[in-house]
């Protein structure tokens, strides 16, 4: 695949409570194997001409904790944006949690996106939050920036790299997910109705070889 300035690296979330724990720190909402695809998420960044890194930044009494509403992870709740996943508290602003993954060797990265920052509103996605209203103020960067196609990757491939590559396509870029460096929570349904989702707004899913072998 030949590859221009207007391309970008988009990497979703690469956090230490979203991987297995490294010395027994981090964890908290741990996708299985999530940090087997770093190495990977490391060579595809040397080969972008531009990298940028979404970091889920929570503050206490998130509306997205379980803790928030004395209810269990994973139950649903009705919040006034539409439907919201309880999750184990996890992405503690400024918590060790919430840092980069070590393994994660990206220094060249341009631009740091913080999300899900306001107490009332959770954002999986890097363009808007889970109101599907809120901007972050992604699609702007990147526009003035004259980026105009996104490869994405990253954690949770079911969740914040899903709504990111919806928005992203649906705000004019041109956009591809990485599949194999991507890892999934796998609630019920949610890899297959990823993967539906991203078809039908025709997003193409591609396997890492054909970026890094162009
Ligand atoms: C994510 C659940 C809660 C993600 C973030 O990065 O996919 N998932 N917060
Ligand atoms: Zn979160």
């Amino acid at each position: 695949m030949t590859l221009t300035q207007s391309d970008a690296l988009l990497v979703i979330d690469l956090q230490n409570d979203f991987c297995p724990p490294v010395h027994r720190a981090g964890g908290a909402l741990a996708v299985t194997e999530g940090d087997t695809i770093i190495p990977l998420i490391n060579a595809l960044a040397a080969r972008l001409p531009h990298t940028i890194l979404t970091q889920d930044w929570h503050p206490t009494g998130h509306i997205s904790f379980a803790t928030t509403h004395a209810k269990d992870p994973y139950e649903t709740i009705a919040a006034p944006y539409g439907p919201q996943v309880l999750w184990p508290d996890h992405c503690l602003q400024h918590s060790h949690g919430a840092a980069f993954h070590p393994a994660l060797d990206v220094p060249q990265a341009e631009l740091i996106l913080r999300k899900g920052f306001r107490q009332e509103i959770d954002s999986y996605s890097a363009f808007l939050e889970n109101d599907h209203t809120t901007p972050t103020g992604l699609a702007g960067y990147l526009r003035e920036r004259g980026i105009t196609r996104l490869f994405l990757c990253g954690l949770a491939y079911d969740f914040c790299v899903r709504y990111s590559a919806l928005d992203g396509k649906a705000l004019g870029f041109e956009t591809i997910v990485i599949e194999d460096a991507s890892k999934a929570v796998n609630l019920p349904h949610s890899v297959a109705d990823t993967n539906d989702a991203l078809a039908a707004a025709g997003i193409p899913r591609v396997h890492s070889s054909k970026i890094l072998i162009a």
